[in-house]
């Protein structure tokens, strides 16, 4: 199979264009002009159990998605992409899913999911669902089959005898593991009598990658919900897919501490070298784009989409992009923008390294993706701070390549607050009431606000499954749609304008951090006007020049799109040689 040769040619130009720039900036080059669908999507993240109740119970569910499906119409998304919406304990609240091929009975039917594509279908919105290969509840047939060694279930999971201690003569775990939501990643069956592996919740068993029958059984599942009319998937936690193999003994072989924490039920606590980022994991995504490709083969129809969650390291990372021969996710969730600016300040510096360690580390003829949130991580705009949420939803739009909206990031709703006793996240759950609040992702949980009403217009019901985030009576779809000027507005602007102006599809892009709080991006195509993004990440006015980003640049730009606190005016001429930014302002610029 032969997928590149499209654009080895653009790519060794690309090469080429950068040996000849000089160090204060970074150009990457467009591919040819024809783009596939997702290259320049924008992704829109649901998290179904907090998007739109529609009977009261106080938990979303299928027929409020597609209740809404007109909102993300008019925002201009693409795509959505829904956390797991599959039979569930809900342990993890879908993560630990007990029938891969049904529908949890809370969130509908499968006929409701029909409908919901159906609707979908009709205002030409793609869906994308969330398959979790690593592993399965332990609810499921198959972990019970399992546990029963029935046949051909009886290596479905990883399990093991353990060692006796020859010290205390006692049985214990085969290693040292740990899982990631504090404690030990084996779990003890007495009816089998062995140890199961549980990379997450002890209700989450490691499902055996290195048994075909899983591996075929999961392309099943792939196959399965492709019939019902998805537009491809995103894949849940794939660092932990495989583990190293074990000895010609059976044995497994101990972590080694880490020396990042004291708290020996961390999962930093150790290495992870043995049971993340194994080389068969890369392999196993390359199969299941191929499962893809092969259905839009018999099938036709566009591209089904593979995206991929990861957060290892850019030499693993890129991996999954594919190889010379072979193709792999179309997009590998790019994550920098969070966690560049978890472990050091928004700044344009750090902007600029989040940026440099996507771009520098892709692979020629790849598609970029810039991603802000997730329902793991504090929200945006609580991170980045409220004031900069225009800044970053402008950057990640402006960016080559597709972007990832998590639900509220285009309203700036910020994290709810959520008490140790409302607390029900399984992580914080696992830790106590003093340190919850390190683990805990319930705050970026709270149900989305659509009204400035009862429950936020989330529910008729008289509780919710998390309490509210305080700010819904200002920050809501209504109170911002109805105003002249909201985050909504901006963000709606900002689709817009990545839809209709080929030179953010297909441009050259350019970059710099101009000073320690500016940061600037220049899109350029021949022939057409340039897009520039400018931000202030700082506290302090600044009067910046541009023409030392880019000596090419006309006297004055066009204001087009401005963040809300900006003071200027739409349309307004701004001299390039002396820009004024207040403190947190973000401007697209154009030299029409
Ligand atoms: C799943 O795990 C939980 C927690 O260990 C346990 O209480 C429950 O009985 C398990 N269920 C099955 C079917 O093994
Ligand atoms: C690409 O990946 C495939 C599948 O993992 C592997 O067989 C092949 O050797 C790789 N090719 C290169 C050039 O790395
Ligand atoms: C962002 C995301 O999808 N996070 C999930 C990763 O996988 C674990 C286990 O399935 C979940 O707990 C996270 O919510
Ligand atoms: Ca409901
Ligand atoms: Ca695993």
């Amino acid at each position: 199979m032969i997928l590149f040769s499209k654009n080895a040619f653009t790519a060794a130009l690309s090469l080429l264009a950068l040996a000849a720039l000089g160090q204060a900036c970074k150009d990457t080059a467009a591919t040819a002009s024809s783009k596939d669908w997702w290259e320049t999507a924008q992704f829109y993240q649901i998290y179904p159990r907090s998007f739109m109740d529609s009977d009261g119970d106080g938990i979303g569910d299928l027929n409020g998605i597609t209740s809404k499906l007109e909102y993300l119409k008019d925002l201009g998304v693409t795509a959505a992409w829904l956390s797991p919406i599959f039979k569930s304990p809900m342990v993890d609240f879908g993560y630990d899913i007990s029938d891969f091929f049904d529908i949890q009975p809370e969130y509908g039917t499968l006929d409701d999911f029909r409908a919901l594509i159906k609707k979908a279908n009709e205002l030409d919105l793609k869906i994308i669902l969330d398959f979790v290969p690593n592993h399965s509840s332990n609810e499921s047939d198959w972990f019970k089959k399992s546990v029963k060694r029935e046949r051909g279930y009886e290596d479905y999971y990883v399990w093991h005898d353990g060692k006796i201690n020859a010290e205390t003569g006692k049985r214990e775990p085969p290693t040292n593991w740990l899982q990631y939501f504090r404690g030990s990643a084996w779990e003890w069956v007495e009816e089998r009598q062995q140890y199961y592996l549980h990379q997450f919740a002890v209700q989450q068993p490691d499902l055996n990658y290195r048994n075909p029958d899983v591996v075929a059984q999961m392309k099943r599942v792939l196959r399965y919900w492709l019939n019902e009319g998805v537009a491809g998937f995103r894949c849940d936690a794939l660092p932990p897919l495989f583990e190293v193999l074990p000895d010609s003994q059976g044995q497994y072989p101990d972590e080694v501490l880490s020396g990042a924490t004291e708290d020996a039920a961390d999962r930093d606590y150790l290495t992870t070298t043995y049971i993340e980022n194994q080389p068969e994991t890369i392999d196993m995504v390359y199969q299941w784009r191929e499962v893809l490709d092969d259905y839009q083969r018999i099938y036709g129809g566009n591209s089904r989409v593979l995206l991929i969650e990861t957060y290892s390291p850019a030499w693993f990372t890129m991996q999954f992009y594919g190889n010379q021969s072979v193709n792999g996710a179309h997009l590998p969730f790019n994550f920098n923008l969070i966690t560049v600016m978890e472990e050091s300040p928004l700044s344009a510096a750090n902007v600029k390294k989040a940026i440099d360690l996507w771009l520098n580390n892709m692979p020629a003829g790849r598609t970029a993706n810039w991603v802000l949130g997730n329902h793991d991580k504090r929200r945006a705009a609580s991170r980045y701070g409220q004031q900069h949420i225009d800044a970053m939803n402008m950057l990640i739009m402006i960016l080559p390549g597709a972007s990832v909206t998590y639900q509220g990031e285009e309203l700036a709703m910020t994290d709810g607050e959520i008490s140790w006793q409302d607390t029900v996240d399984p992580w914080a759950c696992n830790s106590n009431a003093d340190i919850y609040e390190k683990y805990t992702r319930d705050p970026a949980r709270t149900p989305f606000q659509w009204t400035s009403g009862t429950n936020a217009g989330f529910s008729t019901g008289p509780t919710t499954w998390l309490p509210l985030a305080g700010d819904y009576a200002t920050i809501n779809v209504a109170s911002e749609s109805a105003a002249q000027r909201s985050h909504l507005h901006i963000y709606k602007a900002l689709v817009e304008l990545r839809k209709s102006v080929k030179t953010l599809q297909n441009g050259y892009t350019k970059y710099q951090a101009l000073t320690e709080d500016v940061f600037v991006v220049k899109r350029s195509l021949s022939g057409a006007a340039s897009i520039v993004y400018v931000s202030n990440f700082g506290s302090k006015e600044v009067t910046v020049n541009l023409q030392e980003f880019d000596k090419t640049l006309p006297a004055s730009l066009e204001l087009l799109i401005r963040s809300l606190a900006s003071t200027r005016l739409e349309g307004a001429s701004l001299a390039t040689h002396e820009l004024n930014l207040l403190p947190g302002e973000a401007l697209v610029l154009s030299t029409e």
